[in-house]
């Protein structure tokens, strides 16, 4: 590859000031933040346009393997520092921004996150994109281009309420729409068979036709000249309004088509790790799904003339099962559209889908209602009866007609359309996301299935984007780090190992605290821009920054929170170390105990903020609205990271890794990625707490008590009895104590807040003595960075490409 080009600070400032004049028609000195802010944009997109044509030539003409990422999510976050920081244009930019007379972090600051996710898995979504570009593989996110992202999050008199996040007005300077490449995607109607003298073909009639328009998003990766598209879909409908019904004077009728069309991509549905049966949700999958197949199917057709070499030239990634459609959907069209015969198609489909699964939460797992597919996708639904019928069949023989057996791996069962069975049968290979995740797939929740084909499944732990998450948002951590001579690190994440030889050094060490109280004093700032409140930067930051959910067990924070608070009530000189909890977390909007929860944060947050007794001592902040911008900010400052789910619950998390990697110690459970931290960490460099999953899974089985852990012990006795006495401000907790001790309907603290109370309670005391001996602290927190390159997403995508994908990646 020929050497980067690259631009000088007055180059930019012309490029900007060209693209000021023609795309807005005004001079600098009319410009406002926001033209200066697409301006900006614009320029850096045509730079990484300049290299998206030529990796396009290069994959066509060398014919490469090429990877494509479906995902229902990405949370991409902010771009125009991002961007500026992969092409090397960070300094220049910054210097021309300027120059020409604005602030260059206050233009950074106005752009709005694209928000198109939940949480964990579409961030990871997000941090894949920009590792297989610079790890220069050849690959396409494919997506929704939802016009409301994840909602925006205000606090009102302490509780949650939800905003529109319409993010396209600024957001859409990075989206390329590209017209001809529309795709008709089809719902309803009938299907018949029909034979003529060509045979038999199945014809669809009485659809209604929805356009997929692609908005596409170049991907620039980091020191290379590859670049990669996340194309997001749009929905259009095919005519703005009926003119027969508009003659006929029924105007509103007119145009409801039109709107219902719209409405596929008008909004992310914010549950997350939830299922719910919507046909709204459906349409979204089936949409992107199909518009997806179609636009790779049509691309491999002119570039090769048959679909013969399909599999050896595309694997196709579905991030957990929301895109399983894809199955059916390319089944569909090799039979339909491509004449292929059943054996032949299959064939196909099967060597090139690949599975992800995120998540072993019963609730999460989508069991689509027979009936609305049936309606919704009629030639869908039949293919997936053929599916469905033959690999029972195969089950049965299988297992000598044991139902016991085949009956919970079947994917049409009970009216529903299990769409995790289909992923099972149909891929060829299925991952867990973390080592002990992977292992709970292949010992419980897909025991059977790997017992008869154990070489699908297979582990990649998760990483994150190591560039984003520690060199671009944390500088000052990143120029120690190359003073270290760990430079090499952003594209040899295992290069931050060479810190370890400081691990002694009192200089360094002092160093690295400095950079942590600046990053504290840093952020303290931008709150108190942003919302008024004043942190106490003295104290240690102690964060829980997720999505609210209750096997995360934010409740068991706050439980542990009243108690320090009740023994500082008691007695003043109570010794702990003091701390700033900060709390950062959106609930799904029909989740009503998880938006208690948060009004519980900030109930407890209003008492002990302002008692005298918890002056310098405790404090508790609910920040509103985490996003991705935020947690840039935060994970720099951050000194506690609190990974506290009930063990065998998170799949992996990628949050505990961002705080690793800032150097924040974790006090967490043996779950999820936790346990691979540990493994490298060692007893001595983490706060381990509570039951592990296996002693979850037997204390369930058992029969689980949480009454007699309240009995038994007077503080959490104290703790549980003030939910029922409430705080002061007239809101009750009385439910959250009932579910707690009683459950509500449902089984009494599921997630076992009680049985781990003591253990954890015990963890915050090491933790608050090891933070009284900053020497201590900062060497474990330079152990933690030192050994936190196995958690770079560079790392996980070299471990797809070589068990999955099958393709080569940059040396
Ligand atoms: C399910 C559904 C059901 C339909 C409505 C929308 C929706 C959205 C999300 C989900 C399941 C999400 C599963 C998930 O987010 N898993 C998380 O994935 C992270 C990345 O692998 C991982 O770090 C987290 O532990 C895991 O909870």
């Amino acid at each position: 590859m020929s050497a980067l080009h690259t631009y000088s600070k007055k180059e930019l400032m012309n490029l900007i000031t060209g693209k000021l004049r023609r795309n807005f028609g005004r001079d600098v000195e009319e410009a406002t933040s926001l033209h200066m802010f697409k301006a900006c944009a614009l320029v850096l997109r045509d730079i990484i346009n300049e290299r998206q044509l030529a990796t396009e030539d290069r994959v066509s003409t060398e014919h490469l393997r090429q990877v494509h990422y479906l995902s229902l999510e990405f949370l991409m976050g902010r771009s125009l520092m991002k961007n500026a920081y992969n092409l090397g244009l960070l300094a220049p930019l910054t210097a021309a921004i300027e120059a020409l007379g604005f602030s260059a972090p206050d233009l950074f600051e106005t752009e709005p996150d694209a928000g198109l996710g939940n949480g964990g898995l579409g961030r990871l979504a997000a941090c894949y994109l920009d590792s297989m570009t610079t790890l220069e593989v050849p690959a396409t996110g494919y997506s929704i281009c939802y016009e409301l992202g994840i909602f925006k999050q205000k606090i009102v008199d302490g509780q949650q309420v939800e905003l529109p996040d319409d993010w396209l007005g600024l957001g859409d300077a990075w989206l390329i729409p590209k017209m001809d490449e529309t795709e008709e995607v089809r719902f309803g109607g009938k299907v018949e068979d029909v034979w003529d003298q060509s045979g038999h073909h199945v014809k669809h009639t009485g659809y209604d036709t929805v356009l997929a328009v692609p908005k596409d998003m170049e991907i620039a990766g980091y020191a290379t000249q590859h670049s990669n598209v996340l194309r997001l879909w749009d929905a259009k409908s095919p005519t703005p309004v009926d003119m027969g019904l508009f003659s006929s004077g029924q105007y509103l009728k007119a145009v409801e088509q039109q709107a219902m069309a719209e409405t596929i991509s008008k909004i992310l549905y914010p549950e997350d790790n939830h299922y719910e049966g919507k046909s709204l949700r459906l349409k979204q999958q089936y949409f992107f799904v199909s518009a997806t197949i179609q636009s790779i199917v049509r691309k491999h057709r002119a570039e090769y003339g048959t679909l013969r070499n399909f599999h050896q030239k595309h694997v196709i990634q579905i991030n957990d099962t929301h895109p399983t459609l894809a199955i059916p959907e390319l089944m569909r069209i090799l039979l339909d559209e491509e004449g292929y015969g059943w054996e032949a198609a299959w064939h196909i489909v099967t060597h090139c889908v690949a599975y992800t699964n995120h998540t072993v939460l019963a609730e999460a797992l989508e069991r689509w209602p027979q009936q609305l597919i049936q309606t919704l996708l009629p030639r869908i639904w039949q293919i997936l009866i053929e599916i469905s019928g033959r690999y029972q069949q195969e089950l049965t023989d299988y297992f000598h007609g044991d139902l016991s057996k085949v009956a919970p791996m079947a994917i049409i069962w009970g009216g529903e359309v299990r769409m995790a069975n289909l992923c099972v049968c149909a891929c060829f290979k299925v991952n867990g996301v973390s080592a002990l995740h992977s292992d709970i797939l292949k010992k419980d929740v897909f025991h059977d299935a790997y017992l008869r084909t154990p070489e699908k499944f297979t582990n990649v732990t998760n990483g994150i984007d190591h560039r984003r998450w520690l060199s671009e948002c944390n500088p000052k951590l990143d120029e120690l780090i190359r003073d270290c001579g760990c430079g090499e690190y952003l594209l040899r994440p295992d290069a931050l190992q060479g810190l370890e030889r400081y691990k002694d050094d009192a200089g360094v060490l002092s160093r690295l605290g400095e950079i942590k109280a600046a990053n504290k004093r840093s952020f303290a700032a931008w709150v108190a821009r942003e919302s008024g409140v004043v942190l106490n930067t003295d104290a240690m930051f102690d964060v829980q920054v997720k999505r609210l959910h209750e096997y995360k067990r934010q409740l068991l924070n706050v439980l542990h929170i009243i108690s320090l608070y009740q023994h500082l009530k008691d007695d003043p000189h109570f010794s702990f170390t003091p701390r700033t909890y900060l709390f950062g977390a959106k609930a799904a909007p029909g989740y009503a105990v998880a938006k208690k929860i948060i009004r519980l944060i900030n109930s407890v947050a209003e008492l002990v903020n302002r008692d005298p007794a918890c002056k310098d001592r405790l404090q508790v902040v609910f920040l509103e609205n985490y996003r991705v911008s935020l947690a840039e900010q935060l994970m720099p400052a951050s000194e506690l990271s609190e990974q506290i789910s009930t063990a065998g619950k998170e799949a992996s998390g990628t949050g505990n890794m961002k705080f690793m990697m800032n150097g924040a110690l974790t006090i967490g459970t043996l779950d999820g990625a936790n346990v691979e931290m540990h493994q490298v960490l060692g007893d001595e460099n983490i706060f381990l707490f509570g039951l592990k999953a296996r002693e979850v899974a037997e204390m369930k089985q058992k029969g689980y008590k949480s009454y007699e852990y309240y009995v038994h012990n007077p503080d959490l006795k104290r703790v549980v009895d003030q939910l029922n006495l409430g705080f002061g401000d007239g809101a009750a907790y009385d439910d959250l104590a009932r579910r707690l001790l009683f459950g509500d309907g449902g089984p009494a603290d599921e997630y076992l807040l009680l049985a781990d109370f003591e253990s954890y309670r015990d963890a915050h005391v090491r933790a608050g003595q090891v933070y009284l001996d900053p020497t201590r602290w900062n060497q474990m927190s330079l152990v933690n960075i030192a050994r936190s390159g196995i958690f770079a997403a560079d790392r996980s995508i070299r471990d797809y490409a070589r068990e999955i994908w099958d393709i080569p990646v940059r040396a």
